[in-house]
């Protein structure tokens, strides 16, 4: 080996160095960039989330930070595994969030909302922590609206999936105008009577006031973002190191 072609390997090297350490870097800074001329930050789309890289999803909140969920190696309709919702009694709650940016909640009417669930009978809810509704006893208008299935929600036993809950009817934790006293009611009407409402997180949960039960979730769906839970990351899990390699030697 001639001493420019021993150099030439040390560059090489020292670039593979540095993108090492520079690719955690880029895809810390990424999420960041979507507040750029926007007023509400914008939430990044997780489209998978694993037990070692959960990609945003999770509990943000301290009054409910023990409220775990887990990622299970079993499955609801595909095979890489799901997000569990587990309770051991009425006074526990299993929940996991993701930010919502501060969409309007009259844009994310319309788009899907849903989830896939695997469980003896359908368990699971879904939730939208708000904040500009009008009416309530909170200054900045929060509340937490709620879907839960009701007697004709989607068989789950083999999987099934809780689609277009946008369509479907919700309760609300405060009484805001439109939703009171935990009534489920059309999403449509709650939207209507609150035109400055805006989702902040969005989630699925167990609880509270299930008596002990399990069930597995997956395919959580929102603002044209579909989430994958899985219970490990994938096999090719260097691919954005790859694709910096890939730019550095293209050049
Ligand atoms: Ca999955």
């Amino acid at each position: 080996m001639s001493i420019n072609s021993t150099r030439r390997v040390g560059v090489v090297v020292a670039l593979l160095g540095a993108a090492a350490l520079t690719a955690p870097a880029i895809a810390t800074a990424l999420p960041s960039t979507g507040s750029l001329g926007s007023s509400a930050p914008e939430a990044s789309c997780s489209t998978l989330s694993t037990e070692a890289t959960p990609n945003g999803w999770g509990i943000p909140f301290t009054d409910e930070k023990d409220q775990t969920a887990s990622y299970s190696a079993d499955n609801v309709l595909d095979k890489d595994g799901s997000l569990k919702l587990a309770v051991d009694g009425t006074g526990d709650r299993s929940v996991s969030y993701h930010s919502a940016g501060g969409i309007k909640l009259s844009d994310a009417v319309g788009k899907a909302i849903g989830f896939a669930e695997r469980a003896a009978t359908p368990t699971a809810a879904f939730q939208l922590r708000l904040t500009g509704t009008t009416g309530g006893k909170f200054e900045n208008g929060f509340t937490t609206l709620v879907w839960v299935p009701g007697p004709d929600a989607t068989p789950t036993a083999d999987g099934g999936v809780h689609a277009d809950l946008q369509k479907g009817v919700w309760w609300s934790t405060q009484n805001i105008e439109g939703a009171k006293d935990r009534v489920s009611v059309p999403l449509a009407d709650i939207v209507a009577a609150n035109p400055n409402a805006v989702v902040d997180h969005y989630g699925v949960s167990v609880g509270t006031g299930s008596a002990a039960t399990s069930t597995l979730v997956d395919a959580v769906q929102f603002n044209g973002c579909t989430t994958n839970f899985a219970k490990k990351d994938p096999a090719s899990g260097t691919g954005s190191l790859g694709d910096v390699f890939g730019s550095l030697f293209g050049s």
